[in-house]
């Protein structure tokens, strides 16, 4: 195996694509039906074909997560302040936003970058109305923690679960921990439906609210109840998660293959940091492969070996840097916490790819090449 760059771009993540035989031949249904979307006959069963994945009733499906978190926060009528992570994607923040609700930013924990709980519940003030917390790269929260603070402090609990698709606890989905969850069914998620979101809450009385406001707030052709927006998932969205949904499970084990390659090929590497592997009553989704560099052992910066990979062909991502409250949009936000640990972590993340067409033999060329820009830094 050498080291030189790689013929074609490998990026941080590819989509995978059901077979584009059965795909058109699926396609057939759309054009019998002529429905296309506003709760078609492929989303409905979609729902209901997600509802036995996760185990619940309580399942909502979206044109996107982005617009599911907004619109989650709206029904169950959080306001105020909500507690949450700067180390995420926007989209978190920007939900609450979109909802008028001041983001306080507290500190993740060093183990798997969630948020830690101490910090929470040191933020919360008589304004705090719940806590927004992040699955992030499908690691698990510090789900007990969060829900004694949630219940001693009366606020709800809200997990953007993203990245989680497919992580079990103890054999259930973790979707059912706190009281809603959010998934992304985006292209460049380990699940997707092209673009696509869910809900899954523990509240049934919430469904109903849900479904008004991502449909304009509809009762019927001439009632309108609430002011909602547009945020439906469309039949050929549906078509997609369904299909791929039926490859889950392989697609996952496909991606443990890879994950432990890279875990065992980086962890002798000088200067490299990765998660250490779950208990075994976690079944984790190896969503993304974030390793840390820390420059004084490795030789260069993490952003010299981002910038070194590309001459590779190689693409990975600084998932998340900057953080959050660093953007220029939310540099206002008052911090009081230091974030220390959030500041060094973001400083040194980098996801490696990670994605189901990618081959063991590419990850061990991946492993190879980081470890000859180590060897010649
Ligand atoms: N909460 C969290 C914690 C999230 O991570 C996200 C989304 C959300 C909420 C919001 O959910 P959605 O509203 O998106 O459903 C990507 C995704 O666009 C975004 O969905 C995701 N998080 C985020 C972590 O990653 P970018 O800006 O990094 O995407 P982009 O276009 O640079 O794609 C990354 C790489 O993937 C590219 O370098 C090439 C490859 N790619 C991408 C696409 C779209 C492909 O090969 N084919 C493709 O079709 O945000």
């Amino acid at each position: 195996m050498t080291t030189k760059p790689f013929e074609r771009p490998v990026y941080v993540t590819q989509p995978f694509l059901p077979d584009f035989n059965n795909f058109c031949d699926c396609l057939k249904e759309i054009w019998d039906n002529h429905w296309l979307t506003n709760n078609g006959p492929i989303v409905q069963r979609y729902a209901e074909r997600l509802g036995r994945y996760f185990e619940t009733n309580n399942v909502c499906l979206f044109t996107n997560g982005t617009l599911a978190l907004q619109i989650a926060l709206q029904g169950m009528d959080i306001s105020g302040e909500v507690i949450t992570t700067p180390f995420t994607f926007v989209a978190t923040t920007h939900a609450l936003y979109w909802n008028k609700i001041r983001p306080v930013f507290v500190d993740i924990e060093p183990d798997y970058y969630t948020l830690d709980p101490e910090k929470v519940e040191a933020a919360i003030t008589p304004w705090t109305t719940a806590i927004l917390a992040v699955h992030v790269f499908g690691h698990p929260c510090k789900l007990n923690e969060l829900s004694d603070i949630a219940r001693k402090h009366n606020l709800k609990l809200i997990y953007d679960a993203a990245h989680a698709f497919g992580v079990k606890i103890e054999g259930k989905s973790i979707a059912h921990c706190g009281d809603l969850s959010m998934y992304s069914f985006h292209a460049t998620k380990l699940y997707h439906s092209i673009e696509g979101g869910a809900l899954i809450f523990r509240d049934s009385g919430l469904k109903k609210k849900f479904d008004y406001l991502k449909n304009f707030g509809f009762e019927n052709e001439i009632e309108v109840v609430m002011p909602g927006t547009n945020a439906k998932m469309n039949e050929f969205q549906a078509l997609m998660g369904e299909l791929i949904l039926n490859q889950i499970d392989d697609l996952i084990s496909h991606r443990r293959k890879l994950y432990e390659t890279y875990y065992h090929r980086l962890s002798d590497i000088p200067g490299i940091h990765m998660a250490s592997c779950f208990s075994s009553d976690i079944n984790y989704n190896y969503a993304y492969i974030p390793i840390e560099i820390d420059a004084g052992g490795f030789g260069i910066s993490r952003d010299k070996l981002y910038d070194e990979l590309k001459k590779y062909n190689i693409f990975t991502r600084r998932y998340f840097y900057p953080l959050i409250c660093n953007y220029s949009c939310y540099r206002s936000v008052s911090v009081t916490d230091p974030l220390k640990v959030a500041k060094s972590v973001s400083s040194r993340i980098l996801t490696l790819p990670i994605y189901s067409q990618l081959r063991i033999e590419d990850v061990e060329k991946i492993c190879l090449i980081i470890e000859h820009i180590q060897k010649k830094s």
